[in-house]
């Protein structure tokens, strides 16, 4: 497969709702879509990275800049491109892994595509649906809070996540348990917001019986994490502070997650996704799919992955209206609380092209 070139695309997508985490509050999302042309066709991929680096160090201007000035460049030296040289290629730049982890997706998908083969029967989905949970913002007020969980609850949610930060923990808790019970599946997201000086205050969250605390402590305080552990028994869950494959067998190692979240983007890519999947199901550390608020692009990947066999907890695969009022592709939906994994070749799925072209800021295409 001989790669032509590749087309950086952003599209602005306004949320239905603001999505307020411990690290700010978005109203739009800046979606970067890699479209790669192949002499046997093209492929899709879409960047996970936000527009400011808030939640990684990534951040929209400088995937741009290093996939023109680097990435996509170096990708000129492989005579044949194939999604599995991608990053073994682009290993010798450090970091940078959404940006890595978008080009290696729309390789993939124009590899897959070409070979009539799905994402989900390459990466060793078992299922043809997965079970969705949702992420919710924080908000003003519990009332309010209480209102949003109502809707995603009546909607077939199976699991409901609740952002978190000081200030904002202990009483949205309490709050959702009493009103919709101990049987609703119910996790916190704290983006890094605490110090392992708070555990006696995140050790009140014991009682309430949650599935998981995700990334309670900074990205890169993995031990603290694993002291945290020592003094909580809410199930401590990484999503930051894995980067690898290798960074999620040494967190398990040092006890500091019973559970992982992955997300593709993070890890530098869904080949990457399914190596983190295989070290944890070797330790039977249970993973499920974070999500990035993707367009319909992503998700269709992200179901793929979260059809692999020890994504036994719902994900934050949630459907495309609880993001867009118009996803950019054919919108995903909730059936019985479940998404179905695409079956078609590649994603299963592509942009429409109308859309595109009314919606995208920026397009630039970099020849290969
Ligand atoms: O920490 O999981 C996170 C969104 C943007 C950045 C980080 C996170 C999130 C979410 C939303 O929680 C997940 C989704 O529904 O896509
Ligand atoms: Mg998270």
């Amino acid at each position: 497969m001989r790669l032509e070139g590749v087309e950086l695309i952003t599209v602005t997508l306004p949320l239905v709702s603001p999505f307020r985490t411990s690290f700010g509050t978005q109203t739009e999302r800046e979606i970067l879509l890699v479209r790669a042309v192949t002499d046997v066709g093209e492929g899709w991929g879409e960047c996970a990275t936000l527009l400011d680096p808030l939640y990684s160090s990534e951040y929209l201007a400088g995937v741009l800049d290093v996939s023109r000035r680097y990435l996509v460049p170096a990708l000129r030296d492989l005579a044949g491109v194939e999604a599995h040289r991608v990053a073994p290629t682009l290993r010798r730049f450090q970091g940078h892994r959404m940006a890595k982890g978008a080009l290696e997706m729309a390789v993939l998908d124009a590899e897959l595509r070409h070979r009539g083969v799905s994402f989900g029967r390459e990466l060793g989905a078992v299922a043809d649906s997965v079970a969705c949970g949702v992420s919710v913002g924080i908000m003003d007020s519990v009332p309010q809070l209480l209102d949003a969980v109502a809707d995603y609850v009546d909607q077939g949610y199976a699991r409901i996540k609740l952002k978190i930060e000081p200030g904002w923990d202990v009483e949205p808790v309490r709050a959702v348990r009493e009103r919709f019970g101990d049987d609703l599946l119910l996790q916190v997201d704290a983006n890094t917001a605490y110090g392992l000086k708070d555990a006696p205050h995140l050790a009140r969250l014991d009682p309430f019986g949650l599935l998981l605390i995700e990334q309670p402590l900074p990205e890169e305080d993995v031990r603290g994490h694993a002291e945290l552990q020592r003094r909580i028994t809410t199930p401590v869950c990484l999503d930051e502070s894995i980067v690898s494959a290798r960074s999620a067998a040494d967190a398990i190692s040092l006890g500091a997650c019973q559970v992982v979240n992955i997300k593709p983007g993070r890890v530098g890519g869904y080949l990457e996704a399914r190596r983190v999947h295989d070290v944890c199901a070797a330790h039977d550390i249970p993973v499920w799919c974070g999500g990035m608020l993707e367009s319909g692009i992503g998700r269709a990947a992200n179901l793929a992955l979260a059809a692999l066999p020890n994504f036994t907890l719902p994900g934050d695969t949630s459907a495309s209206d609880r993001y867009y009022r118009t996803d950019l592709t054919t919108p995903f939906t909730l059936d019985g609380g479940r998404m179905a994994v695409p079956t078609g070749p590649g994603l299963g799925v592509e942009p429409i092209p109308e859309l595109l072209t009314e919606l995208a800021t920026h397009r630039e295409w970099i020849a290969v």
